[in-house]
């Protein structure tokens, strides 16, 4: 057992407070230059130490080894308006010369059983700490809006049954899963139709 967690969690959350202002950068150049930003806020949590004690007994992770095996300790969302912007933000995180991308998962193809839709990457971060440097796991989960309030509530919901849920909720949950698929592409299509008559405004 550790006994020092606030100084094995402090690069982590070092990690969290740089990536977010760097973040909320990116989104203030796109305000700046007039152009709409695929970021409309990012959000970021430190893994609570139950749940990390709870997921290393289940993964049988050794507490020596959480920092090359537990992906999730810095956890950082980043939410779009529209699904078409999740690919931007991809691009712009691929881009990053300071985030080296050790993998993705596309849960927006791929969709999970449960309905939740996402796009995650687990990257390494650098972090200097007086004299120490430490390369860190952050996993950026980036989604639209309405797939974060699905994710939200379906979380908050997972409580009691922790995703294992009797037939009739699960199929509710996968039904609702469904309206905020449709409303995204109808958001997107609205959009597109918006951009596609003031283009034929300005040609005349
Ligand atoms: P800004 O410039 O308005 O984004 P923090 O440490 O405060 O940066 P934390 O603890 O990681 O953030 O997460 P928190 O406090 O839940 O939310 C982070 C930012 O996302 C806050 O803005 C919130 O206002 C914003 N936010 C959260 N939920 C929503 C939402 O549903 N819609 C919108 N548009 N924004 C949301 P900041 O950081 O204060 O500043
Ligand atoms: P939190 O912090 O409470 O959100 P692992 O990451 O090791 O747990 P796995 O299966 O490889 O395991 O990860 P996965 O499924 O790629 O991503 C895990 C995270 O994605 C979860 O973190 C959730 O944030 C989110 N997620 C995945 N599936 C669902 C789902 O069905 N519903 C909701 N609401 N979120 C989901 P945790 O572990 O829940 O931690």
């Amino acid at each position: 057992m550790r006994s020092d967690w606030d100084l094995f969690l402090f690069p982590y959350k070092l990690a969290l407070d740089e990536l977010k202002v760097k973040l909320k950068g990116q989104r203030e150049m796109y305000r700046l230059r007039g152009e709409a930003s695929p970021i409309e806020f990012v959000t970021g949590r430190l893994k609570p130490v139950e749940s990390i004690i709870q997921k290393s007994k289940i993964r049988k992770i050794a507490m020596e080894n959480l920092e090359e095996e537990m992906e999730d300790i810095a956890g950082l969302r980043i939410m779009c308006p529209f699904v078409e912007d999740v690919q931007e933000v991809v691009e712009l995180m691929r881009k990053r010369e300071d985030l080296e991308i050790i993998y993705e998962k596309d849960y927006i193809s791929h969709i999970k059983e449960s309905g939740y839709r996402s796009y995650h990457l687990v990257c390494k971060y650098p972090v200097d700490v007086i004299d120490q440097k430490y390369e860190v796991l952050v996993e950026i989960q980036v989604r639209t809006l309405a797939m974060n309030f699905w994710a939200s509530i379906e979380h908050s919901l997972n409580y009691k049954y922790k995703g294992d849920y009797p037939i009739e909720l699960k199929r509710r949950l996968q039904k609702t899963a469904k309206a905020v698929y449709q409303l995204d592409e109808e958001m997107s299509s609205i959009r597109n139709e918006i951009m596609d008559i003031s283009e034929q405004e300005q040609d005349h």
